[in-house]
């Protein structure tokens, strides 16, 4: 994060795109290093979705430790509750909670659970069973408005998530209420827990379901940072209180070459020596990443 002093003011400048960049990089390392050590996990959709919480985290949302009781601060709703290790790595790398605590991920008494509580600090709701997040975005979107506040609420959706009914209920809501201070975003790796979204209980052409329920929706590749970083930046996407959607295509597993696209990996715990080459690929794919300081 860059500082610039100019005249009276300190204007904190976000993160270049390459910063971003090493913390992906870095967030993937420690999702894989905390389930490999509670030996339980999501590793797949975690490695899918961190890209996404990576920009949100950095740059898109005003939230952080120093104003996370404020009434005005963004929201941020992981509905596909399962893939929390990627949330955790996050929340733990913003301050929310020392990252040492992640240590006791899945074990005995532990608040870090497979799945987010609002017993750990910077978690918003607990979520896990499928198909809650989006409802609850709408309504918290809705007390947003009610209230005058010119807060947004961001919710992450797999698109294996999509066929629970609730989602349904809460997209015509929200298109009704017209809550463009609104944002959800499909996960879309396009794999769910026993195969391919499109054989499970296909949900596509996701864009049309949702354009014909009144939002506005942008596609957007799930893992290039400042593609990622620009599509939030145009929220609300139209004018006239559309909400709004964003399908980041992603790759389930990505940045782990043996487990990209791969079912089992969902929520598979790599042995010692593929945790080893995992990390591996990711310092290697680091030091490709110049330092632009
Ligand atoms: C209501 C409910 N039904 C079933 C499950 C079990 N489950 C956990 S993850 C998952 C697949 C979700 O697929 P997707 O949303 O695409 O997640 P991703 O591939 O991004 O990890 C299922 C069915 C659940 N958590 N909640």
């Amino acid at each position: 994060m860059k500082i610039t002093w100019a005249g009276k003011h300190f204007y904190i400048i976000s993160m270049t795109i390459k910063q971003l960049q090493k913390k992906s990089i870095q967030y993937r390392k420690n999702i894989l290093k905390y389930i490999f050590h509670a030996n339980a996990g999501h590793t797949g959709g975690s490695l899918s979705c961190i890209d996404i919480l990576n920009v949100l985290y950095n740059d898109t949302m005003n939230v952080s430790p120093e104003n996370f009781r404020s009434p005005d601060r963004d929201r941020y709703i992981q509905s596909k509750g399962h893939s929390v290790e990627a949330l955790f790595v996050v929340l733990a790398d913003k301050g929310f909670f020392p990252e040492l605590d992640l240590n006791t991920l899945c074990k005995y008494n532990s608040h870090y659970i497979g799945h987010p509580t609002r017993k750990v600090n910077g978690v918003e709701q607990n979520t896990g069973a499928l198909g809650h997040g989006l409802p609850i975005s709408v309504g918290t979107a809705l007390a947003a408005k009610l209230d005058n506040k010119k807060f947004r609420v961001f919710t992450l959706l797999g698109d294996g998530e999509l066929p629970e009914g609730s989602n349904w209920e809460a997209a015509l809501t929200a298109a009704h209420y017209k809550l463009d201070n609104l944002c959800a975003i499909i996960d879309n790796n396009k794999l769910q827990i026993t195969g391919p979204t499109a054989e499970v209980c296909n949900t596509d052409p996701i864009d049309a379901k949702f354009e014909s329920f009144g939002w506005a929706v942008r596609h957007v590749d799930g893992h290039d940072l400042s593609a990622l970083k620009e599509t939030f930046d145009g929220i609300p996407f139209t004018k006239g209180g559309k909400p709004n959607l964003v399908i980041a295509h992603t790759i389930k597993g990505k940045g782990v070459s043996y487990m990209e696209n791969v079912i089992k990996w969902h929520h598979g715990v790599p042995t010692e020596k593929q945790y080893e080459e995992a990390l591996s690929e990711l310092d290697n794919a680091m030091i490709t990443i110049p330092d632009d300081f």
